[in-house]
């Protein structure tokens, strides 16, 4: 049986091959749970059956087709901090829902990331907005997604004693992710490709907003609140971790993006047509000489085979993938003495998540 490289470097692996696919099993049958709930909304009473239809498709399309990493991180956290004790099956389902929440908060970013980034496959499968039928609808769509969130939180959550702190923690999170969506966007204007704005302090800037906090700094904070442990050094301790290990997932989606075989990675890359202040561009500008910026500043930002080939070659002459695979082994020492170094938190918190994302290829 093949074992992955994550799965050996996980001191806390499961002893059977089956027990992840158990483990996301139970997961996705929570989701079953979260979907009836909301299709029988009573504040959608009398919807019409075609209606009722599209947010049973529109859920099913966007929500469960991922790896579900950031969504089953939250009960991962919370038997990290368990440690040996086995957390209650109502401490393992409040979080497989917070999980879940996290899940459609993504699902709404993607939906929308899709349009704006002008992407054609997501998770094996065209755009939702791409299907005909869809079009423009995605953008209510993505807002339908959000709107999920706090008819679950307000449902299951209401009456906890946590019920502010996690309702201010997804809003929070969600002006974080769209404010680093803004800045994606907003630095590669259409049509304008302006390579003095690709440097390496905007380019944290952006991953760091629009991607960790949400994939990691949410999930686990959802744990430690799940699991008592979430006061404000617990919570700082965790986002200095959670934002860096962030960076590391955001610099291989670039990587990806470039590098992978869509098949394997699910989605067609589109950063170099969309002119994105991607890792790669940032990387290849500090080292390209003059004939080379040349044929990035001719190239990049063009939807065209060609001029693709002519970025993606420069990318070759500098070795960017030996570039790639020295930051990440550095990236992954660098993560691991700082998850060893504090005392605050189990170090399972963090390192199941980092071996989870250790030379992904996907
Ligand atoms: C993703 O950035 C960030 C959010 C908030 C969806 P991206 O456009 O690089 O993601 P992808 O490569 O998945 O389209
Ligand atoms: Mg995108
Ligand atoms: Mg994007
Ligand atoms: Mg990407």
């Amino acid at each position: 049986m093949a074992t992955s490289q994550a799965q050996h470097l996980n001191g806390s692996a499961p002893k059977t091959a089956s027990a992840p696919l158990q483990a996301k099993k139970d997961f996705l049958k929570v989701f079953d749970q979260l979907r009836g709930e909301i299709l029988d909304d009573p504040l959608l009473a009398g919807q019409p059956d075609y209606a009722h239809g599209w947010l049973a498709k529109m859920l099913n399309y966007n929500v469960p087709g991922g790896k579900l990493n950031r969504g089953m991180a939250v009960a991962d956290v919370l038997s990290a901090l368990r440690g040996d004790k086995e957390c209650t099956r109502e401490e393992k389902l409040s979080a497989d829902i917070l999980g879940w929440c996290i899940e459609l908060l993504q699902a709404f970013f993607l939906v929308a990331d899709d349009v704006m980034d002008q992407s054609v496959t997501r998770r094996g499968q065209p755009c939702w907005f791409r299907l005909p039928e869809v079009g423009l609808i995605a953008t209510n769509d993505s807002i339908v997604l959000e709107g999920c969130i706090y008819r679950i939180l307000q449902r299951h959550f209401r009456s906890s004693p946590s019920y502010g702190q996690i309702l201010e923690l997804f809003h929070e999170t969600t002006f974080q992710t769209s404010h680093g969506q803004m800045l994606d966007l907003t630095t590669t204007p259409p049509g304008k490709v302006d390579l003095a704005r690709y440097t390496v302090p905007t380019y944290m800037r952006i991953v760091t907003f629009k991607t960790a906090y949400y994939s990691f700094y949410l999930p686990v904070a959802c744990g430690l609140i799940i699991g008592g442990k979430s006061d404000d050094k617990d919570l700082d301790v965790a986002k200095e971790i959670c934002l860096q290990m962030g960076q590391y997932f955001q610099i291989q989606d670039d990587y990806l993006d470039a590098y992978a075989p869509p098949e394997v990675l699910g989605k067609v890359g589109t950063d170099i047509q969309d002119s994105k202040c991607s890792w790669l561009i940032v990387q290849a500008l500090q080292r390209a000489n003059a004939g080379q910026r040349s044929i990035i500043e001719d190239n990049y930002g063009k939807d065209n085979a060609d001029n693709i080939g002519k970025i993606k070659e420069v990318y070759r002459q500098l070795r960017l993938d030996e570039v790639f695979q020295k930051y990440e082994s550095e990236s992954y020492h660098s993560l691991t003495s700082l998850i060893q170094k504090q005392n605050q938190l189990p170090e399972d918190v963090f390192m199941l998540l980092l071996n989870k994302i250790y030379k992904r290829s996907k």
